[in-house]
């Protein structure tokens, strides 16, 4: 469609690989939208890939999920976190280098041609690359709430980071302290939180239906289910109007709402694909299907760029 109108208009057109490379050096206000797919050279899988976690997940069936979304799936996690936390050091943020991918939004910062990064990753590999200007849409392993909506006590990441890689779950130190006082006080059952969570327990400590995990400390990563941040609402509605090109980067563009923001640019910004696989469901003008690595580091070659040095500075 952005085409169609864009030719109507009379607006220019891009097709080549020439063209993509002139709008990246040209272009002074840029998007760029990132996926899971820009970090599986560090190691970290995606969810869509025929080696990414749904499939993972589905080939190992030690989770016994009906469906490897429920990994991700805030009702699921409320019934049974232990599911998550016997996963969640495989996608713990902790030994991860940042990518050439990051490393070439760095540059684009470093530039000044930075106008946003949207990125969906979960990762914070964009605060190891030193990236300033980007929004987490999903939020990120960086800190983690209590489930428990009386308490929402919140910590740092790190803070659970060793019942992460003990596969425990982690609960919530307030929440804990205040069942302590109830349980000295006597006053009965605490809301909630078992006492005894482990990875892999399931059971029901009483036949009193299903018990919800309040009192469960839940890295602050977007759950579906979760609503995202008003933050992204308020970014994208200042951004839409300055943005000069949008470069989406290693994602499928399943996940909405932030998928739409393809949708909600003007459709005279031009638009660049860098992925894997192609995009069908969504219009780009130009598609540099490979690695993105490799496609990065492609187009730095063709305008003379070098890619800034990984920092490493993790938020975790
Ligand atoms: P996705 O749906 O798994 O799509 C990933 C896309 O990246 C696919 O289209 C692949 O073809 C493509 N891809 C894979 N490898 C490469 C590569 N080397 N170079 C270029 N493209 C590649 O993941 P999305 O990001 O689209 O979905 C959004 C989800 C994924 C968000 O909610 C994230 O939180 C979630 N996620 C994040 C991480 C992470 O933080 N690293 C990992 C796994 C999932």
């Amino acid at each position: 469609l952005s085409r169609i109108l864009r030719r109507r208009e009379k607006l220019p057109q891009y097709n080549t690989v020439d063209d993509a490379i002139q709008l990246i050096k040209n272009s002074k206000k840029i998007i760029v939208l990132s996926g899971a797919g820009i970090s599986v050279s560090c190691g970290i899988p995606d969810f869509r890939s025929k080696d990414g976690i749904y499939a993972n997940l589905q080939r190992e069936g030690k989770f016994e999920l009906d469906d490897p979304q429920d990994m991700f799936d805030k009702e699921f996690f409320m019934h049974n976190p232990s599911c998550f936390y016997s996963f969640a050091h495989s996608i713990f943020p902790s030994n991860f280098k940042p990518s050439p991918s990051h490393r070439f939004i760095k540059l684009l910062e470093e530039r000044s041609q930075l106008l946003r990064n949207y990125s969906q990753n979960i990762d914070t590999l964009e605060q190891a690359c030193g990236i300033e200007n980007v929004l987490q849409c999903h939020g990120s392993f960086a800190t983690a709430t209590c489930t428990d909506p009386s308490c929402s006590f919140k910590a740092p990441g790190s803070s659970i980071r060793q019942a992460i890689f003990d596969r425990t779950v982690p609960l919530c130190p307030r929440c804990k302290e205040r069942d302590e006082r109830r349980k000295t006080g006597k006053k009965g059952k605490p809301v909630g939180a078992r006492s005894s969570w482990k990875a892999g327990d399931d059971s029901d400590e009483e036949d009193e239906g299903p018990e919800l995990a309040y009192g469960v400390m839940k890295p602050d990563i977007t759950f579906f289910g979760e609503k995202l941040s008003d933050e992204f609402d308020h970014k994208l509605l200042q951004d839409r109007s300055e943005v000069d090109l949008l470069i989406v980067m290693g994602t499928s563009l399943k996940v909405a709402p932030v998928s739409e923001l393809v949708a909600h640019i003007p459709h005279k910004t031009p638009t660049i694909l860098i992925n894997r696989t192609p995009i069908l469901h969504m219009q780009m003008d130009i598609m540099l299907l490979g690695d993105s690595d490799e496609v990065v580091k492609y187009i730095c070659e063709a305008l003379a760029w070098k890619l800034p040095k990984p920092r490493m500075s993790h938020l975790v």
